[in-house]
Formats: structure tokens, C-alpha cells, sequence
């Protein structure tokens, strides 16, 4: 049987990574194999694309180039990792996928919705999330945090964390756009709470097509 597709949105520091590993322990605790990848990365040629995409030594890309970069990336990692993992009937947990697109380079960066739209179609290859987790928190909180676990890392790569605060307002009004859009796919889960209690929201979230997640292990 294919597996499922899970994907974590939402703007820097909400916690993706933190709640994706959380996850995948979760899931495997409880026999469900899964594969745990990130965007932009993934594969050799995303990490590549990765470098250019994060480092403030880029500089002002135009926002057509950049949207093209990031899905030049993503093509590589759903052909070669994500459809072949699903088609093993492994369940994947993605950090970011096209939502991020719509989000940074649509609401953030102002390009056309149709370009996108159009974009995902003709890239993603057959394969779409079967739920996606945006973990939601005020746009300065959530840079706070990046910003205290980039100090920590001593991490070079801030060129979206550079960007100011009505950015990355606009790129959080768009996630929440998203969700309304897509009712059925995107849940919001607060991510001001503990990890324990994020965690917890998150697995409420999934517990309709993963089932598992209401065992205890
Ligand atoms: N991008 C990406 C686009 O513009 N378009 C696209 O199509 C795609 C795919 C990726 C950048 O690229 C942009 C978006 C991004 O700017 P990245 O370095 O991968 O860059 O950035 P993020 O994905 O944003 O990674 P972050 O690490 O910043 O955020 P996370 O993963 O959401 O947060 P996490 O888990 O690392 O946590 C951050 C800090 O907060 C703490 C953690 O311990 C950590 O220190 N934390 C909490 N603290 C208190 N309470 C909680 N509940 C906490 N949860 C985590």
C-alpha cells in the first residue's frame, strides 16, 4: 500500500524540525516506517540549490528565479526520494513543500497565484500531501526563536531571516489562507505551547489517517 504524505508548514522557528523528529519517533515507536526529509535539500542537487537559496551572500534574486529554484530542487527530491519512498509504503514527514512557495514567493514576494499554481501542477509529478501541518505563531515570536537557534548553531544561512517583519507577517496571513482554502488537507496547530503539548495537538491532527498515533506504545 502507498504511504502517506505529511507535510509541516509555517514560518520560521515554529518548530517544524523540532515537531518532525517528534514525530517520526512517534510513528516508529509505534511500527509505522517513516522517512523524514526537508526543503529546499534532500538530495545532492537540492543541497546545492540549497546554499544559494539561503546564503545572504546571494544577495536580491528576482522572485521568478528563486520560485524556479526552489521547485528545480523539490523536482529532484519528489522524483528521486519522495515517489519512490511512497510507492515502499514508507510514510513520509516533509519539512516545508509547495505551501512554502505559495507562502514566501506568492504572499511574501508578491508573484502571480496562477504562475504557482501552474508551476505545482506541472512539477509535482503526481504527488500532493495527504495532510499538511501548519504550525502557526505570531510572525516575531516565531523570528525570535530562529534568530536564538541561529546564535546557537553560529549558522551562516539567514537570507529569509534578514528579511523584515511585515515579510514574514505577509508569508504567516498566507499560510493561514492557505488552511482556509484547503479545510480538508491543512490543520493549524498552535505552536506557542510545550513541545509536549505541540506534539500532542499534532498527532490530534494526523490521528484520522494515521490511526496508530492513538495507541500508546
Ligand atoms: N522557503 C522554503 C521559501 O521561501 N520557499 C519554499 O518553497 C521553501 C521550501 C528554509 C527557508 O526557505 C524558505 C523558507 C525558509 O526561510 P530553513 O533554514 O530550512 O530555511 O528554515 P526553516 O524551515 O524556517 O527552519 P527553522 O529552523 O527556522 O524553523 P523550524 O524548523 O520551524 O523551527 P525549529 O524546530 O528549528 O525550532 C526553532 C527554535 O525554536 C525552538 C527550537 O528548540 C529551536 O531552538 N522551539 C521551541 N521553543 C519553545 N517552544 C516550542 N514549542 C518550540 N519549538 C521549537
Amino acid at each position: 500500500m502507498r504511504g502517506y504524505f505529511i507535510t509541516f508548514e509555517g514560518i520560521e522557528g515554529s518548530g517544524k524540525s523540532t515537531q518532525v523528529a517528534m514525530l517520526k519517533k512517534k510513528l516508529e515507536d509505534r511500527g509505522v516506517p517513516t522517512l523524514c526529509v526537508r526543503e529546499p535539500g534532500g538530495t545532492p542537487v537540492g543541497q546545492h540549490v540549497r546554499k544559494i537559496l539561503l546564503n545572504p551572500e546571494t544577495g536580491d534574486l528576482d522572485p521568478l528565479t528563486e520560485l524556479l529554484l526552489f521547485w528545480a530542487a523539490r523536482r529532484e527530491l519528489v522524483k528521486n526520494v519522495i515517489t519512490p519512498a511512497l510507492e515502499q509504503g514508507q510514510t513520509i514527514v516533509c519539512d516545508r513543500f509547495a505551501d512554502s512557495t505559495t507562502a514566501y514567493q506568492g504572499y511574501g514576494r508578491g508573484v502571480d497565484m496562477e504562475i504557482i499554481d501552474t508551476m505545482a501542477k506541472i512539477m509535482r509529478n503526481g504527488v500532493w500531501p495527504d495532510r499538511t501541518i501548519i504550525l502557526d505563531l505570531p510572525a516575531g515570536a516565531g523570528l525570535n526563536r530562529a534568530l536564538d537557534r541561529i546564535m546557537f548553531k553560529g549558522s551562516t544561512d539567514t537570507r529569509f531571516e534578514d528579511e523584515g517583519l511585515e515579510f514574514h507577517r505577509r508569508v504567516r496571513n498566507g499560510f493561514l489562507k492557505i488552511a482556509e482554502s484547503n479545510p480538508d488537507r491543512v490543520k493549524i496547530v498552535n505552536a506557542e505551547g510545550s513541545l509536549e503539548e505541540v506534539s500532542e495537538a499534532v498527532a490530534g491532527a494526523l490521528e484520522d489517517i494515521l490511526p496508530e498515533l492513538s495507541n500508546p506504545c
